[in-house]
């Protein structure tokens, strides 16, 4: 199977990005972790885009904050499908990096999830990756099942909480 790179600008980001990690682990779905920036390594976060295809990788994460490039720069420089995490940071409460992720101008696609959306990052990773992976589909298949027997189980219950 292919993997899944995952790029953050900064170790201060890994408190979103470990919730796309264990997604990952729960699927069984190699991944490989960087902390390259758009601002201050921008050389190395070029390298690693432009050398994904090449490595293994079928889909890169980019998580980043405040005024967030990298999911735009890595899509610049790699034809993979880039999945931008908009993180959170003490001002504007996420806003700065949401913008900065999904205004991309025509030409350069970042597939952008929500503020902090680490494990829509990864299960959409997983959806990518399962076009040719039955096994993977069918994983996805059997948690969508899952999540939607605990949301029937907490309307059975909700009464009580009443
Ligand atoms: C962004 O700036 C990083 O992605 C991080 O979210 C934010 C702050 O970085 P640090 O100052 O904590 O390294 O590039």
């Amino acid at each position: 199977m292919k993997k899944v790179g995952i790029v953050m600008g900064s170790d201060s980001d890994l408190p979103i990005v470990k919730k796309a990690t264990d997604t990952l682990k729960n699927f069984g779905v190699p991944f490989e972790v960087h902390v390259y920036s758009a601002h201050r390594t921008p050389a190395e976060a070029k390298e690693f885009a432009e050398n994904a295809r090449g490595n293994g990788f079928g889909v890169i994460i980019a998580a980043a904050g405040m005024a967030a490039h990298l999911a735009g720069a890595i899509a610049a420089n790699t034809t993979l499908p880039v999945i931008g995490i908009p993180c959170k940071s003490s001002n504007l409460d996420g806003m700065d990096a949401l913008l900065s992720t999904v205004q991309m101008p025509s030409g350069i696609p970042v597939a952008t999830v929500a503020i902090n959306g680490a494990v829509n990052a990864a299960l959409l990773s997983c959806e990518i990756l399962a076009l040719e992976d039955e096994e993977l589909a069918d994983k996805l298949i059997a948690k969508r099942s899952a999540d939607a027997a605990a949301v029937l189980e907490k309307d059975k219950n909700i009464i009580n909480q009443i």
